[in-house]
């Protein structure tokens, strides 16, 4: 995010069908144009990827319509992958998603490394359809895969002395050729404290669309917390710990005067560089209000009270 602006060209704003079919069309001129939409409009937009069982459905974003498959896997945030937002997808091949250990550490009864293949079997699968919102003032609705991340504390009974939970991305800089360069103190942390990682609506994804989770999106774990700028939505998780002291949080460390350790959503609250008040919805032209929490208030509004969120960025 450093030196980032809301930088949204053309192609952000109009689906990306229309507009890679509007550069060949360009190329190609009008004769080639018509055999070229048949097989174009047919792939648009399909989910790809190995199917997963979903238990039940659930609908948190208003009724509003979902981001394409294209966008939500074709424009990422993935520093460890690449600094703009179109390579992710072409260079996730990558990263190797098996086998995966999450390591569960720190105060907790029993710290333990547990394969991704067991801790898929603890819990049923769910979608969660989710409206997302990143500090870089776009949004996206989004259907993920996964389970609550409070089954999971549950599971891993937490000490009474745990208030805070620190998740930790791969360190691999040969899977991962962003942590070649020290853009961010490697590897990328994020945190949550106890009351908001058990918050009914913080999630843990292993896919989308029904889908297996593609690497750019976080494959094969990456955490979803709706009410937060996406920046907390740390992928491709290996390490959990659970930790009386507050996480130094990647952003916050490089960055600490633009990005805080809340990071909840609030449009009254201005990035130093540009304003939280609007925000684009990728696919959509005009811009929409912000909402405080991103829509969420109602549900996660008493995690704060008592907390000054102009401090508590
Ligand atoms: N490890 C890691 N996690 C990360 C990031 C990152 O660069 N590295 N980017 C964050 C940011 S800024 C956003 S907006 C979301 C984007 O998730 P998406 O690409 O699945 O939409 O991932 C977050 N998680
Ligand atoms: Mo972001």
């Amino acid at each position: 995010m450093r030196s980032w602006r809301p930088d949204l060209t053309e192609k952000d704003v109009t689906p990306k069908e229309t507009y890679l079919r509007r550069r060949e069309i360009l190329q190609m001129g009008a004769a080639g144009a018509t055999t070229l939409l048949v097989p174009s409009l047919a792939k648009a937009g399909e989910p790809q990827g190995q199917q997963l069982t979903v238990a039940r459905k659930i609908e948190k974003a208003g009724g509003e319509g979902l981001t394409s498959w294209d966008s939500v896997t074709g424009y990422n945030n993935f520093y460890e992958l690449a600094s703009d937002k179109e390579s992710p997808a072409r260079s996730a091949g990558s990263l190797k998603v098996r086998p995966w250990t999450v390591s569960v550490e720190g105060e907790v009864k029993q710290p333990q490394k547990i394969d991704i293949e067991t801790l898929l079997r603890w819990f049923p699968l769910e979608e969660r359809i989710y409206r997302m919102r990143c500090v870089e003032a776009w949004s996206m609705v989004i259907p993920w895969t996964g389970f609550p991340l409070a089954d999971l504390v549950k599971r891993l009974e937490p000490t009474s002395r745990a208030r805070f939970i620190a998740f930790e991305t791969l360190f691999d800089p040969e899977q991962l050729p962003g942590q070649k360069r020290p853009l961010l103190s490697w590897p990328y942390i994020e945190g949550l404290r106890i009351d908001e990682a058990t918050h009914p609506l913080a999630f843990l994804s292993v896919g989308l669309y029904g889908r297996v989770l593609p690497g750019q999106n976080g494959a094969p774990l990456r955490l979803v917390v709706p009410w937060k700028y996406g920046f907390k939505g740390i992928k491709s998780i290996v390490r959990i710990t659970f930790q009386e002291t507050q996480p130094k949080t990647a952003w916050a460390a490089s960055q600490p005067s633009e990005y805080g350790f809340y990071a909840n959503v609030n449009p009254e609250v201005d990035h130093p560089r540009w304003s939280q008040a609007r925000e684009r919805r990728i696919g959509e032209f005009l811009r929409r209000k912000t909402l405080p929490f991103n829509g969420y208030a109602d549900e996660v509004v008493s995690l704060y009270s008592g907390m000054d969120l102009r401090k508590n960025f």
